[in-house]
């Protein structure tokens, strides 16, 4: 037996981590479970879809849940010796810190704080937005009460902090010791308590403009904020949530849910499905047939879907609730690029503080909301210039619509915004927009010895080689400024600061005790490494100009000792 088998599995305790975030978080909050099983329900409709275009695809309810169990949470922090243990927590279930994101610096919707993610390096199923208070943006007065407070309050209890160190000194911990720091996440750090501390200071930081640093500063755990789920069809997803909310009739239902449907129906291929399903191999994705759903059968699925939806079990109407953000962040829908987002806006919740003097306040704060996103492919450089042309195009054209433009003209004038952005993967990954992954066929190499070209579209084209599109593991910016924009329900925060303070990367890298990963290096690394492996084991990198090989190489230098091989289905 070696040592590593004694320690539980970092991933696996990853896996247990969130499954129980997201229990925690039903708990806390019922209209969370509900939009589970909202979604679950669309899911299990998009499967059956997807069973009648591609014959021979079944998916069980199990593999569904599994597939569905991914997450990604958001929490703020007020003090970097807190951050830091954060860090620390997070590297026992292999998530390190990816990119930096400066969010005082996002123009308008600017906020006083910058953060990263944590996530595992490849094939990562669940994430943490983690930001950072900085507390030195306000008026003196106001950032000396802010430390104050947030100097009394102690999150990690001493039992926790003592698994963190052990696992990091022995290199990890046994399974009790890995459910006993996955109970200090959801029975403490990450648990809302509804108490909260200085009433008067949570007072004065909301009427001055700081909402942000009130829900950091005075509160007593890292509350998650939301726990997001993904979801297989954003658009019916929406559609369902808002219908069992009373936000939207059966009959529009209907016909948003058809469209959804019908459009994937129409699109739906060996690339898409590898998108969605990750326990289906590149392989399998591409040996799948297409066939024509039968007349009626969308409408079938759909008036199921709805009658299912009508039970008294989803009366969301009946929950107290704020209603659904306007419209769905992201690229238009049909360009499955980085990301898509949607949310059910932040719930009014009751919070006692206790107050300096020793009373209480019954009070209620507005933070927590309910996100659910679908996952595109990520983007070159290239790729994200093209993204943030399209997206300034339809936030300009959004504009001149004005707030009464109904869904089917915003719907239309986004996609025009967005048509120059190509729609399938080989169009994208042709146009170098898209990170991919490739691998040689059996027939590729079979062929070994006598191929004749080494251009990866050719090979491609020949049949030696395939590849799939690598998926959009982070965040974007502007998508959650806008996050925190609309849940805080103040359009930015002005700081009030002489000083006008920023966090460089280098300095929270400080904070944090550990390197921030570069997303962009690892997918453009996952795609040299692979195509370099793929050319090796066709026998055709000799072909290769040593100029080309050597910016391949050291791309690929970036995931070296990573085992992106298992990353090839
Ligand atoms: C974090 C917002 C970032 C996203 O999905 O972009 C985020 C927050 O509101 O604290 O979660
Ligand atoms: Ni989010």
């Amino acid at each position: 037996m070696t040592m590593s088998t004694l320690f539980a599995d970092k991933t696996d305790m990853q896996h247990r981590l969130f499954a129980e975030l997201s229990a925690m978080f039903g708990r806390e909050v019922p209209l969370y479970d509900k939009s589970l099983l909202v979604n679950r329900l669309s899911n299990r409709a998009v499967c059956d879809l997807l069973a009648m275009v591609h014959p021979g695809f079944s998916i069980t309810d199990e593999q569904i849940d599994k597939t569905s169990g991914e997450r990604h949470g958001a929490i703020r922090i007020g003090r970097p010796d807190e951050y830091r243990w954060v860090a620390r927590f997070f590297a026992c279930f292999a998530m390190e810190p990816h990119n930096f994101y400066d969010m005082a610096n996002v123009g308008s919707k600017s906020q006083p704080i910058v953060a990263t993610a944590f996530r595992s390096v490849l094939n990562p199923e669940h994430r943490v937005f983690c930001s950072l208070l900085l507390v030195d943006s306000f008026d003196d007065e106001t950032t000396a009460r802010i430390n104050e407070v947030l100097a009394q309050r102690r999150v990690f209890p001493d039992r926790a902090k003592a698994l963190i160190e052990k696992a990091e000194t022995c290199g990890g911990l046994d399974e009790n010791e890995a459910n006993e720091l996955i109970r200090a996440g959801t029975d403490r750090i990450f648990k809302w308590t509804g108490r909260a501390r200085d009433y008067p200071l949570f007072k004065s930081l909301c009427d001055g403009g700081f909402k942000i640093a009130a829900d950091i500063a005075c509160f007593e755990s890292h509350h998650l904020n939301h726990l997001t789920p993904n979801t297989f069809c954003m658009d019916l997803y929406t559609a369902a949530m808002k219908h069992c909310m009373g936000l939207m009739g059966r009959e529009t239902f209907v016909g948003r849910a058809t469209t959804a449907l019908q459009r994937l129906a129409d699109r739906s291929d060996g690339h898409s499905m590898r998108l969605l399903f990750r326990h289906l191999s590149a392989r399998e994705a591409t040996a799948l047939e297409r066939a024509r759903p039968g007349p009626g059968s969308i409408a079938t699925l759909v008036d199921g879907l709805a009658d299912r939806l009508s039970r008294p079990d989803l009366a969301l109407h009946e929950l107290t609730h704020a209603g659904f953000k306007d419209s769905t962040e992201g690229p238009s829908e049909n360009t499955p690029v980085l990301l898509r987002q949607d949310a059910y806006r932040a719930l009014t919740e009751p919070v006692v503080f206790t107050n300096p003097d020793g009373t209480t306040t019954n009070a209620s704060h507005t933070a927590r909301f309910g996100e659910i996103e679908q996952r595109g492919y990520a983007t070159t450089a290239a790729g994200c210039a093209l993204y943030d042309a399209c997206l300034l195009a339809f936030e300009s054209a959004r504009h001149d619509l004005g707030p009464d433009a109904d869904h089917e003209t915003i719907e239309r004038t986004q996609a025009t915004c967005f048509a120059r952005f190509p729609k399938t993967l080989p169009e994208l990954v042709g146009h170098g927009l898209v990170y991919a992954r490739y691998e040689p066929t059996d027939a590729g190499l079979a062929a070994a010895g006598t191929i004749e070209t080494a251009d990866p579209s050719e090979l491609v084209r020949l049949g030696h080689a395939r590849f799939e599109g690598q998926r959009y593991e982070d965040f974007l910016p502007v998508s959650a400024a806008g996050i925190f924009a609309s849940n805080l329900n103040q359009y930015g925060t002005r700081t009030a600061s002489s000083k006008s303070p920023t966090h460089s990367r280098g300095k929270l890298e400080e904070i944090l005790g550990r390197p921030i990963i570069e997303a962009n290096r690892v997918y453009a690394g996952v795609q040299a490494e692979t195509l370099l492996h793929t050319l090796e084991r066709l026998g055709v990198l000799d072909r290769v100009a040593a100029s080309l090989r050597a910016e391949l190489e050291s791309a690929a230098e970036a995931v070296r000792g990573l085992d992106t091989a298992a990353a090839v289905g």
